[in-house]
Formats: structure tokens, sequence, C-alpha cells
């Protein structure tokens, strides 16, 4: 095929962490095997007009029973890490309890057979699929259900801890809570600005009450702690006040409303003042912010895009409808992948050097990655050309980072394979792997033969 050479990343070292990420419900399938559960995302994908062609996770990419295949397809990528996630559902099925004996052995199986084949599991407890009882009861607004997910972490370490010692808490609690309770494009699909930042604050703190759980369980076990939150770099379009404190505020909303808490133990005052000015306090508690300060050994960052930020609307007005000041997304005027996210590498290094200043956590970019129309060619290869140059310029922003001094020890592509794109469904492709859902067939695409070989020569120089 055409497919360009691939060459040794300059700035990366040899023992930069490579890997591919995925996610439980979006691979799975075998939604009611061994006494699983449903979790939100069952429960949303069946509410008319939510999903793209009505599509859902019932089979996805029927990973659940051909695990032992896709560690095999993931051993021929060269990666040296798997992060996956665990389905709450399966485990604990009732949110609360004991656990789930055979839903436990399926990632028991998953993790030898990761091991068996030298690849470092990674292992994320919660990426979207809350247990649909926990919801009933209330969901992340609700703070009891921090205090489940800690006692489910705990569970999910008792039975994994032995052999897995990379464990994030969180993927992305922005969606969590923004998506699924403010704008309510993700599941449980509600919509309440209050809401949603006492899911902030819920998941914040499961994630310090789950942490310090693990903590305890690993006792002298060596243990490598982490949170992955979705990043990206928020510059002002112009250089006007107005276009600045836009800048500042998206920031605050994106970046420091997690941040600040969970490395600084306060969460940031404009923030607040903004936050009192929409009439929503944040529900703390004596203790909270120590709990959620917990050590972090490693901060995940998933960055897909970055966009400028402008304090006037279309109409020129710098206020919005409610008196508020105006923060409206520009664009960079860049090309755009499937999803319609504009393409900026450039971004990531300015997020990593920005992270490594206020932050100064080492890091591991534990998503990066594209959709694209891909079309596969007369001989079953697929030509994924621009998945190449993407992949191919976020790591070498990524290189650059390190180069000008951030502490990024690793990159994990999104995906393994193509699955089901959330609100999407399965027509927007994210992986170096192609599925193709009639016969469930995986054929590795130009992209990740690329990866394979970057991976390669970059270790070996
Ligand atoms: C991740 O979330 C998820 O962890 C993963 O499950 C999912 O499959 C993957 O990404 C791909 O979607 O307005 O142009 O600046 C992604 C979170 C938040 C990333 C919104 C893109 C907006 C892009 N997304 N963001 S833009």
């Amino acid at each position: 095929t055409g497919r360009p050479a691939a060459e040794a990343v300059d700035g990366l070292p040899t023992d930069f962490r490579w890997g591919v990420a995925t996610s439980s419900y979006q691979i799975e399938g075998a939604t009611e095997a061994d006494g699983r559960t449903p979790s939100i995302w069952d429960t949303f994908c069946r509410v008319p007009g939510a999903v793209e062609g009505g599509e859902n996770g019932d089979v996805a990419c029927d990973h659940y029973r051909r695990m032992p295949q896709d560690v095999a397809l993931i051993a021929g990528l060269g990666v040296d890490t798997y992060r996956f996630s665990l389905a709450w559902p399966r485990i604990q099925p009732h949110g609360s309890g004991p656990a789930n004996a055979r839903g436990l052995a399926f990632y028991d199986r998953l993790v030898d057979e990761l091991l068996a084949r030298d690849i470092t599991p990674w292992v994320t407890l919660y990426h979207w699929d809350l247990p649909q009882e926990l919801e009933d009861a209330g969901g992340w607004p609700l703070r009891d259900t921090a205090e489940r997910f800690a006692d489910y972490a705990a569970l999910a370490y008792a039975a994994l801890g032995d052999r897995v010692r990379h464990w994030t808490t969180l993927n992305e609690p922005w969606c969590s809570a923004w998506l699924g309770y403010h704008t309510g494009e993700h599941a449980p699909g509600r919509r309440n600005f209050g809401d949603a930042m006492h899911a902030v604050h819920h998941l914040l703190l499961g994630h310090g009450l789950a942490s310090r759980r693990l903590r305890e369980a690993a006792g002298n076990r060596p243990l490598e702690l982490g949170i992955t939150l979705n990043l990206g770099h928020h510059a002002p379009a112009g250089d006007s006040a107005a276009d600045v404190a836009a800048a500042r505020a998206a920031d605050g909303m994106g970046t420091r409303l997690y941040l600040d808490p969970l490395v600084h133990g306060r969460y940031p005052e404009d923030v607040l003042e903004s936050l009192a000015a929409r009439g929503v306090t944040m529900p703390v508690r004596d203790g909270d912010m120590e709990t959620i300060a917990a050590p972090l050994d490693v901060l995940g960052v998933n960055y897909y895009s970055s966009h400028l930020h402008s304090g006037t609307a279309e109409d020129g007005s710098t206020t919005d409808a409610e008196g508020l000041p105006v923060v409206r997304g520009v664009a960079h005027g860049r090309p755009r992948t499937a999803m319609g996210w504009e393409i900026v590498p450039e971004g990531l290094t300015e997020l990593l050097l920005r992270l490594q200043r206020d932050y100064g956590l080492p890091t591991v970019i534990t998503e990066n990655g594209a959709a694209f129309e891909d079309r596969p060619a007369a001989d079953g290869s697929v030509p994924d050309l621009d998945r190449i140059a993407y992949l191919d310029d976020h790591i070498r922003a990524v290189a650059r980072a390190r180069q000008r001094g951030a502490d990024v020890r690793g990159y994990f592509a999104w995906s393994l394979m193509d699955n089901f794109e959330w609100a999407y469904g399965y027509a927007k492709r994210f992986g170096i792997v192609r599925v193709d859902y009639d016969t469930q067939r995986r054929t590795v695409k130009d992209s990740g033969r690329w990866y394979a070989d970057t991976i390669r020569a970059t270790r070996g120089r």
C-alpha cells in the first residue's frame, strides 16, 4: 500500500509507554451475560432520538466473547499497554452489595491474557456505565453515589489488584456531568445545570474516596493511581479583554474546575462566582476538599481538539439572555475530522506545557485519535492516510512538549478498534483496526500498521 514509512519520533525516550484504549460499553456487547444489569447507557439507547440510528451496545464489537482474539490483536500491534474499563454493572449489578463473581471472572481472564502476552493492563474503573439502579436513586447529583463508587472500586481492586498496578478512577468527569446532566446528550440525558454541578462534586468526591480505598488495599504493593480528564487548550480569539475573559471562563469550566480541587484542594474562586451567578452552590461538606485532593501518581489526558474563545456574540453583545458574560467557541479555521472537530495538534503541546506549569503532575495521553470516513480498498486493506497524519502530528506534538519540559510518559491511541461511539452510534469510526459489524471481522487499518512501525522504530532507536 501507499502508507507512509514510519520513523522514530525524536524527543520520545525508548521507555516511553505506548498503548491502545477502549471502554467497556463501547466494545463488550453481551449486556445480559453473567448477571450484568442495565447501565444508564442501556436505558438511554432506548430513548427515541437519543442515539443516531437508534443503535445500542447490545452487541457492539462482541468483545466479551472474542476477548482472547482481541488480546492477540493488541499484541500484534506491538503496544506495551492496554487501557480498558470495567463495567460496574457486571461487577456489582445492583450498584451496592457483594461482587458478582461471574462478571469479575471476565476481567480476571482478560488481565491474565494480557499479562501472558507481556501487555500491561491499565484499568479505568468508570467509563460512563453507571448501574441504572444508582441513577434511579438519584445518580451522580446525589452524594451517596460517590460512596457507592468507592465500595465498587474496593471490590474491583480486591479481585484484580494482585496483578493490576495502573488504576484510573474516572474517565472524563466533565462528560459525565456536563453531557449527562446539563445538555442531556449523553446518558442519563437529564438537563439541569445545578444537578450537573452537583454531579461534578460527587464525581470528584467519588474519585477521592475510591483513591483512599485503593491506597489502603494496596498497602506495600506498587500502585499507580490516576484520573483521566478530557482537556483542550483554551486561547482567546483576539486580544480584547472580553476574549481573554472568555478563554479564562472556558478554561475554568473545562480544566480548573477539575484540576484545582484534585491538585490544590480548592475550587477556583472565579468559577464558584460564575456558578453563584447562576444560582448554584457546590454541595461541599467538611473534609471533602481534602478527600478530593488525594495524591495522584499520574494525570491521564484525553486530547482531541482545541478551539478559540470570544467574549462577543455573533450579534456583537457581550452578555447573554440571562445577563451573563458571553463565552463563544471560535474555530481556528483548520481541517476537521468526521466528528467536525478541528485538527489542532499544537494545542496538545500548549496544553501539556500548561499542565506541567500549573499542576506539575506526570501525564500520560490516555486517549488521542480521530474518526474519518474510512474507505476499504478492493484488497480489503484500509488506507486511512488522514488518520495516520492525525496520529503522527499529535505524537510529534507530545514529543515537542516533552522536549520543552513536560513530564509526559505515554501515549494511547483511541481506539484499538471501531466501536460504539456513544450518541453517534456505529457510524463514526475511531479504530486503528476496522470492525465489520456484520461479520465481526477485524482488519488492521494502515494506521494500525503505521502505529506499530512507529512504536518499534522509536523504541529501537
Ligand atoms: C472521549 O470523549 C471518550 O472518552 C471516548 O469514549 C470516546 O469514544 C472518544 O472520546 C471519542 O469521542 O468542540 O471541536 O473542541 C471525548 C470528549 C468532548 C472530545 C468534546 C471532543 C469537543 C471537540 N469530547 N470535545 S471541539
